[in-house]
């Protein structure tokens, strides 16, 4: 599959490179490094986020030049990086793009005219790494630098369930190739903004546990009391995670409107994906997330009465 996507970005001119709306460290530097081995290989490539580049990213190499916008401009295909159907991207116009589908969830979905989703890899970033090393486009320091930050958020700093040698090689040759891990890792664990420290300390103070699993959550009133955007609760979920007997964490936002996004986390043993997809989400075996009705205490017991069911593997080391 990966030689027809090549085939298929050489036969073409034009590209627009993008991926799903709140977009992650892994959405966001595979668009970034995607867009400049496009350009590399001579060709014209406009990455588009439908919320532009969050805070903690935006000093990636190439970050300046992502346009936030509502609708996809003229081009002569669409890349798509981690999303399981157009309506991930929030952008308008895509039903009449050639569309190029590149994912590596579980839940990916064929839904393009051409679909490369490898769901053995930690991060849509390797996908990307093989693409320039096919494309003999040469990795360099901002290239693997946007490689590499992705890779290291996808995989929780190398830690998360999945994590393998090959993982680590990938890693390996990032870094050879100009990647500095703690220059990338600096702007998303030391780069914290305070309204998001006060934020996290109002959503642990509403921790509650049952069991394996755990849960938190942030009101709409609190964050706007600190002053909090949206970005601010990026793993925020982890914190609950981290707790040493909770196997799934459950993290619960309010949004106008009384729904609520939900992002799960699990350490291994619980498919949160499968829970996710029950409501309409979707994401990976240890990290998921949805919307779902409110209020609180119903969106809160839906989510638990489906984490219940599910069946738990206990992995032997
Ligand atoms: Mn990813």
């Amino acid at each position: 599959m990966l030689d027809r996507v090549l085939q298929e970005i050489r036969a073409r001119h034009r590209f627009v490179v993008t991926s799903h709306a709140r977009p992650d460290g892994d959405g966001i530097g595979s668009a970034l490094a995607c867009g400049q081995i496009l350009r590399v290989m001579g060709k014209d490539a406009t990455i588009v986020m439908h919320d532009g580049v969050p805070r903690i990213y935006q000093n990636l190499p190439f970050a300046g030049r992502a346009i936030q916008a509502d609708t996809v401009p003229p081009n002569d295909a669409v890349i798509l990086l981690e999303c399981d159907g157009l309506k991930r991207t929030l952008l308008q116009g895509l039903e009449d793009c050639f569309l190029i589908n590149i994912d590596h969830h579980v839940s990916g979905r064929n839904f393009a005219h051409i679909n490369w989703i490898d769901s053995t890899v930690m991060a849509t970033a390797e996908l990307v790494y093989r693409l320039a090393r096919l494309a003999c486009v040469p990795v360099a320091a901002d290239i693997a630098t946007c490689l590499y930050t992705a890779l290291m958020t996808d995989t929780g700093s190398f830690m998360f369930e999945g994590t393998n040698e090959r993982t680590f090689t990938v890693a390996r040759e990032l870094v050879l190739a100009g990647a500095d891990p703690a220059r990338c890792a600096r702007p998303i664990y030391f780069g914290h903004s305070t309204a998001k420290i006060r934020l996290l300390g109002a959503a642990l103070s509403n921790l509650h546990l049952e069991g394996p699993l755990a849960w938190i959550w942030v009101t709409l009133e609190q964050m706007d009391r600190f002053g909090a955007r949206e970005e601010d609760c990026e793993g925020l979920v982890n914190y609950a995670l981290s707790i040493g007997d909770v196997q799934v964490a459950i993290f619960f936002r309010e949004l106008p409107g009384q729904r609520y996004r939900v992002s799960l986390r699990s350490k291994g043993a619980v498919n949160v994906s499968a829970v996710a997809e029950h409501f309409g989400g979707g994401g990976h075996k240890c990290a998921s997330g949805c919307s779902v009705e409110g209020p609180l205490a119903i969106a809160v017991s839906r989510v638990l009465e489906r984490l219940r069911a599910q069946p738990v593997t206990v992995s032997t080391p």
